[in-house]
């Protein structure tokens, strides 16, 4: 029988992998290949029309753009096609799939409401995943919907395997997962495992899972300054529960109802890993794992410099060993091709190409903080303004350091942050699309966090009765009213305050009585405006999600930073098997020069904010994408 194989242009995958695809579809020997960008020959569900399969030369800045002939230009995939890209394309290619992906969180008790009772649930989530289709995102991480006494929104779990009646039910989990394989894009759930809540019943059952400790020597339990060691714990106080009853103390790094687990305690490995596999085995993709380069502990639990223990409980001595562990009982061996990113406080570079190396098998990707951390003291409470130059150096640092081993992960946002538009912004839309920008195109996987895409900002919290995050109450009832201006600006409710669909009253969240207040301004920030309007924070969104997707350059390229001493403009490019790319941002209120060769001036513009886009002069919170 006379085969032939046709390579198709697969966004994001290099030719070697096309090659791969193109032959298993056809069955047919490499020697007869030939190359074309259309759809003619793909499996009949991946046709589409032909008039949506070419992607415009220039993106949504088309005003006065002269392009360039390019030397090299793949077609993508229709956009109709993308949903096949996605579920066939991610589920059999042994490259990290991951690397062209954009993950999307979802805060479940903010997001969407089904049932009027104030509180966002899974059938809500349900219900708009239609939107977050539209969006483009391919991972969506649900934070937790275990049951649990909400001490810590979620993050203190009273058992791993069901779901909180809040939220729903395992069956609407289950639809859930379905509706989102169905469209093309997976889940991953949030691993909490370095705690549990004190009503799990381990915590009962086991006393051994956890760490205890007598008292100081020579002091008694219960009186001040007993606690077996100095250490201050993340949510204030210490990090020590008092249990009269067996005269000991257990651990908690977070609240006193999320004590600590004792991974130097198989039984603990064992049970952590069999539940990993009871939801690996109902479908989901994978897990973000909270804090998991806190579960090694060194076991003598020295005292800390002025209360800072984390140099005994941060990636700890045995962290790799328990990480390999995890992948060898959990997931080697398993066909689908999952997700794993690990939050890391404290981690560094180094450290961090450890725990990403591939060839080690622990995660595929970290959160690190330290982007997170250049505005403020040794403490989060204490502000200090953004210093642009350092932003650049730390965010450059993680692109070098990781450059030849492991993968970025990359965000500005999660339900632990305050708003970045508010935060390294100034609130406006131009300048979310600014930032935007600036992460999506650094070498990474990009998370974006609910609303982000909309361009939500922090919340215009009046007093303290407006809060309701454990971390900020605690830090108040420590720090008093004085204290306020640092909550308003970095509370972790700034990012909790519910998602903005549309402008009617509870904005389209609920219809009872919010959990927490919306936020006022969705009278004009909501999903209803920003979906109708192509010039929205959420239309900037949706292409720099589908440039990842359709340019190789922007997974793979090289990373330049350029103007690194410039306190306004964020300058870098890319480049990658030919292609440049070329980012621009001004992240200031000024406007500001740019300096850099003047011929990328001319070249083509994939992206733009303004008009005008070939100024050498970059206007405030401007920013623009050029290749060559
Ligand atoms: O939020 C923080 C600073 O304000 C961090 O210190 C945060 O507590 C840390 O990043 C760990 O976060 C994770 O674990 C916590 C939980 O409260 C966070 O929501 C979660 O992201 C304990 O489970």
């Amino acid at each position: 029988m006379n085969r032939e194989a046709i390579v198709y242009y697969l966004p994001g995958c290099p030719y070697s992998t096309r090659l791969r695809v193109a032959l298993t579809l056809r069955r047919v020997p490499f020697r007869s290949v030939r190359f074309r960008d259309d759809e003619e020959g793909l499996p009949g569900s991946a046709r589409s029309t032909a008039a949506t399969s070419c992607r415009p030369r220039c993106g949504s800045a088309t005003r006065g753009c002269r392009t360039r002939p390019r030397r090299r230009s793949p077609r993508p995939w229709p956009r109709r096609l993308d949903r096949f890209r996605k579920s066939w394309w991610h589920g059999r290619v042994t490259e990290a799939w991951w690397k062209s992906a954009v993950v999307y969180q979802i805060y479940p008790r903010s997001f969407s409401d089904s049932d009027g009772d104030g509180i966002g649930d899974l059938r809500g989530i349900e219900e708009r995943l239609d939107y977050l289709s539209a969006l483009g995102v391919d991972v969506l991480w649900l934070s937790p919907v275990y049951p649990s006494p909400q001490d810590d929104a979620g993050y203190d779990i009273s058992d791993y395997q069901d779901i909180d009646p809040v939220f729903g039910t395992l069956d609407d989990f289950d639809r859930l997962l379905a509706g989102v394989h169905a469209r093309g894009m997976k889940l991953i759930m949030d691993l909490v495992v370095n705690h549990t809540s004190d009503e799990h019943p381990w915590f009962r059952e086991h006393r051994d899972w956890y760490w205890w400790r007598p008292p100081r020597a020579g002091m008694a339990g219960g009186e001040p300054g007993a606690e077996p060691t100095n250490w201050r714990s993340f949510f204030s106080g210490p990090t020590w529960e008092y249990d009269p009853a067996s005269g000991e103390y257990y651990l908690h790094l977070f609240s006193r109802k999320q004590p600590d687990l004792n991974w130097e305690n198989p039984e603990v490995r064992a049970a952590v890993h069999a539940m990993m596999r009871w939801w690996l085995d109902r479908g989901v993709d994978g897990f973000r794992m909270d804090v998991i380069n806190m579960i090694s502990k060194d076991p003598a639990l020295p005292d800390g410099p002025g209360g800072d223990g984390s140099a005994h409980y941060l990636c700890g001595p045995r962290i790799h060993e328990f990480l390999q562990e995890m992948h060898r009982e959990v997931f080697a061996g398993r066909p689908r091709k999952l997700l794993t990113v690990g939050e890391m406080p404290g981690v560094t570079t180094d450290q961090a190409r450890l725990f990403t190396d591939p060839a080690r098998a622990e995660v595929d990707m970290v959160f690190q903080f330290e982007h997170v951390n250049v505005d403020h003291g040794p403490s989060k409470w204490d502000l200090k303004p953004l210093d642009l130059v350092a932003l650049k150096a730390v965010m450059n640092r993680w692109q070098s350091g990781l450059a030849d081993v492991g993968w970025n992960s990359l965000y500005w946002n999660n339900h632990d942050q305050p708003r970045v538009a508010s935060r390294y912004g100034d609130g406006s839309p131009l300048s979310a699309k600014a930032l935007g920008t600036v992460l999506h195109l650094h070498r990474g996987t990009p998370y974006v966090y609910q609303g982000e895409e909309l361009g939500m900002t922090n919340a215009p919290f009046d007093s303290i009765a407006d809060f309701r995050d454990i971390e900020s109450l605690n830090h108040y009832a420590e720090a008093g009213p004085d204290a306020l201006p640092a909550l308003r600006a970095r509370g972790r409710d700034n990012a909790r305050t519910p998602m903005q669909w549309d402008a009617s009253p509870h904005a389209g969240f609920t219809t009872g009585e919010p959990w927490i207040a919306v936020n006022p301004n969705h009278k004009e920030i909501n999903a209803v405006e920003a979906v109708a309007d192509p010039d929205s924070v959420f239309h900037h969104y949706r292409k720099l999600i589908d440039l990842r997707h359709t340019e190789p350059c922007v997974v793979h390229g090289d990373f330049t930073l350029l103007m690194p001493d410039d306190p306004q403009v964020y300058a870098f490019t890319r480049a990658h098997d030919g292609v440049e790319l070329l980012v621009l941002a001004n992240l200031s209120a000024e406007p500001a020069r740019v300096d850099v060769d003047p011929a990328w001036l001319d070249a083509e513009v994939v992206l733009a904010t303004l008009p005008d886009e070939r100024s050498a002069v970059l206007r405030p919170w401007e920013s623009r994408v050029y290749r060559r």
